[in-house]
């Protein structure tokens, strides 16, 4: 087995990572176990499980969770683990019970996750000490986040509290999943969030995304614009900065907020303006859909990005809401699977044309899909030699590289000092 520990240490600073991280499946276990194990993943929304009896199915690695709105309304998440003779539950990614009855004995769990029936088990059998095991989740005003440890990462309420209000306004409970769509990635998950930290890549790729997209806003070297290329960017930045001030006093938090630095539970939100009509996501700028989400009055409330390690992006606009995860298949293959959500009231052919409010992020998806999969391509080859990141458009990919070499070390030397 690859020695993980010696490869972390010596890692160059703001450079890609060694080429065992995206190809061994020594360190993808090791990555399943310290990073997917044991911090707060983003697996989906408050809507997914709308109804008292919803069920959704996300898998981890090799865990299965079911995700349940209970009786009492209250979202639980359980293993998806019968506790007779371990037999998975439910089977399919969406569905809707009173109760879940296992297929191999028909054992009975209540949504509270109580065993309530087992037959021929005896005088003597505790059904309460035989109720599904709990898995920790949170909601981020709708946003659904698990974590598999004992013992979570702390700091989720201290994300929560800054990133409530920011959210809040989009009212997130208030939506419906309009369309999901699931995209193998050929790559190493760390791969598929690498290219997402940065837009130094869009100009070149996303034909579509640059139209509502701004690239100004990712960054890029001064001194290499030219006299028409620095007026665009002055002009961007003080758009910047009267949208957020202007937006700030309509209530809508704005201003860059970047902890993926300072804490386990790292994370990063802006508000940015969008190009065109200013409106949403889709490739006439304009909004998709005509109900606009929560209180909303006025379709150009930007683009709130917010961004959570390791598994998740968010585009929070005045119509619509795209939310994306990333969960790693195996070394070399990730799901990236993205939600497009509406106001729940909002109609399909009537308030939105699917194929509008999907066509930016589907396109876009793919292209960053096919630059996933030439990295993981190189990294394979003898000819990888780990490169540098730009200092002007990079920054936000070395936080996130920085921070998985940082989450590993940690719980690596601590495992190595209880043993
Ligand atoms: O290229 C991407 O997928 C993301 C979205 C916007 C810029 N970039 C960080
Ligand atoms: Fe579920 Fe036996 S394994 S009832
Ligand atoms: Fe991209």
């Amino acid at each position: 087995m690859v020695d993980v520990m010696s490869h972390l240490v010596r890692r160059r600073k703001d450079h890609t990572l060694e080429a065992p991280f995206y190809t061994d499946p020594d360190i993808f276990d090791v990555d399943m176990d310290v990073i997917f194990g044991r911090h707060w993943l983003f697996v989906g929304v408050e809507p997914d499980v709308a109804e008292p009896g919803d069920v959704m199915v996300v898998d981890v690695g090799k865990n299965s969770v079911l995700i349940l709105r209970d009786d009492d309304e209250e979202v639980r998440a359980f293993h998806n683990v019968c506790r007779h003779r371990g037999a998975r539950l439910v089977h399919e990614e969406k569905g809707t019970v009173g109760n879940i009855m296992c297929r191999y004995h028909s054992w009975v769990y209540n949504t509270e996750g109580e065993l309530i029936h087992a037959e021929h088990m005896g005088e003597d059998f505790d059904k309460s000490c035989h109720g599904l095991k709990p898995v920790h989740i949170r909601s981020l005003e709708g946003l659904l986040f698990i974590c598999l440890a004992d013992d979570p990462p702390d700091d989720f309420d201290a994300m929560a509290e800054i990133m409530g209000p920011y959210i809040s306004p989009h009212n997130i409970r208030e939506t419906k999943v309009a369309y999901q769509h699931d995209l193998i990635e050929p790559g190493n998950w760390k791969l598929t969030m690498e290219n997402n930290r940065e837009c130094y890549h869009c100009g070149a790729n996303h034909p579509e995304l640059t139209v509502p997209l701004f690239a100004y806003g990712f960054g890029f070297a001064p001194e290499e614009l030219s006299a028409e290329e620095r007026d665009h960017a002055d002009k961007y930045a003080a758009t910047l900065t009267d949208n957020h001030k202007e937006w700030e006093a309509m209530g809508l938090p704005s201003r860059e907020v970047d902890r993926l630095d300072d804490m386990v539970t790292a994370f990063r939100a802006e508000r940015l303006p969008l190009a065109g009509a200013g409106e949403s996501h889709t490739i006439d700028t304009r909004r998709a859909c005509r109900k606009l989400l929560g209180n909303l009055t006025n379709a150009k409330a930007g683009g709130l990005h917010f961004w959570t390690q390791p598994n998740s992006w968010h585009h929070l606009l005045g119509d619509h809401a795209v939310v994306f995860s990333v969960l790693p298949l195996d070394a070399e293959h990730s799901l990236l699977r993205t939600k497009w959500l509406v106001h729940k009231d909002a109609v399909e052919g009537v308030d939105y044309d699917l194929d509008n409010l999907i066509g930016v992020w589907m396109a876009t998806n793919q292209q960053d899909s096919d630059l996933v999969g030439y990295c993981q391509q190189g990294v394979r080859s003898d000819g990888y030699i780990p490169g540098p990141y730009s200092p002007h458009t990079e920054m936000l990919v070395e936080k996130f590289s920085n921070w998985y070499v940082e989450r590993m070390k940690s719980h690596l030397s601590e495992s190595r000092s209880v043993a």
